[in-house]
């Protein structure tokens, strides 16, 4: 058994060799047959000679392609040299190495995508922001997944071969919580044990926390409307249908007292919301007979 662990490295010189140093402390008690690769994210500093020199096999994308994309570079690269397990963590050295080999002996014992979460564990330096984004992240896929998740944006996870050859992302922003949700809709097994974290230094993934809050919304929308489209366009379609409803109340109550007279913006409007909302539930069905 093979196992590779990745890390993508975006400008990390001062953080890579260390990081690398130390996996090779704690995989050198260990039996696994491993390699380190190191994805550089088109490093302007001196990343990629470093991590070479320390003893990593690195893997260059030829512009900054960012996270999602730099990860399934990361996973063309495993799967080349020949990984039955991939383990992936960052290059800043949050997440501690002495997890690794947990991470893996469930793998063995398994699981097809094992999650370190640091929710279940002892959590240090998480800004308050990313920490309740993370756990509304949370909910929304433990119930898209039916899976108790607690932390889907941890970047330190183990996964199969098959896991890293069987799922496509369409997110170009992050790769984390699709690669849970798709794990799990294609039936592999998933789990999370619970690590402890080193605070680093801050997070340059997520500079700013109202465009991360969008993007994460629109995720988080986008997510739901390709896994549950019939709640996604039902929702949207009751609202309309509602208010179409209580206009309709209204004309009700005029006509069984001062009778309807004139309206006729009021009476169109009440029709479009009508009309409109049950379309777009119909789209929810037509989204549902397609849904992936
Ligand atoms: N591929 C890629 N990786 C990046 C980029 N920026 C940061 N990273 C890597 O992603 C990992 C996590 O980055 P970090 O800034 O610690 O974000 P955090 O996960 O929010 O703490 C590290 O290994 C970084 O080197 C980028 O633009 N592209
Ligand atoms: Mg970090």
């Amino acid at each position: 058994m093979k196992v590779i662990i990745t890390i993508p490295a975006y400008n990390e010189e001062k953080t890579i060799v260390p990081v690398i140093e130390e996996i090779k402390r704690i995989m050198s008690q260990t039996s696994y047959d491993y390699k380190i690769h190191v994805q550089d994210d088109g490093s302007k500093d001196r990343t990629a000679e470093l991590a070479k020199k320390a003893g990593a096999i690195v893997s260059s994308n030829p512009r900054n392609m960012g996270l999602a994309e730099n990860f399934q570079a990361e996973m063309i690269s495993c799967l080349k040299l020949k990984a039955d397990v991939i383990v992936h963590t960052d290059a800043d050295g949050q997440y501690l190495p002495y997890h690794i080999p947990q991470l893996i002996k469930k793998v063995e014992e398994g699981y097809d995508l094992v999650l370190g979460s640091r929710f279940r564990g002892k959590i240090r330096g998480m800004p308050l922001t990313k920490r309740i984004g993370n756990k509304m992240f949370s909910k929304v896929i433990s119930s898209l997944t039916k899976l108790k998740i607690t932390d889907s944006t941890t970047g330190f996870r183990a996964f199969t071969k098959d896991v890293a050859q069987n799922i496509e992302f369409i997110n170009r922003f992050t790769y984390t919580q699709e690669q849970i949700i798709k794990a799990a809709k294609q039936n592999f097994k998933v789990i999370e044990i619970p690590i402890e974290t080193r605070k680093t230094r801050d997070s340059r993934l997520f500079k700013n926390p109202l465009e991360y809050a969008v993007k994460a919304w629109i995720n988080i929308l986008r997510i739901y409307r390709d896994y549950d489209p019939l709640n996604f366009f039902g929702i949207i379609g009751f609202i309309f249908l509602l208010f179409g409803f209580l206009i309709g109340l209204y004309f009700f109550y005029l006509h069984v007292t001062v009778g309807i007279v004139g309206h006729v913006g009021l009476m169109m409007l009440m029709l479009l919301l009508i009309i409109n909302g049950i379309q777009i539930i119909m789209f929810g069905f037509f989204a549902d007979m397609k849904k992936k």
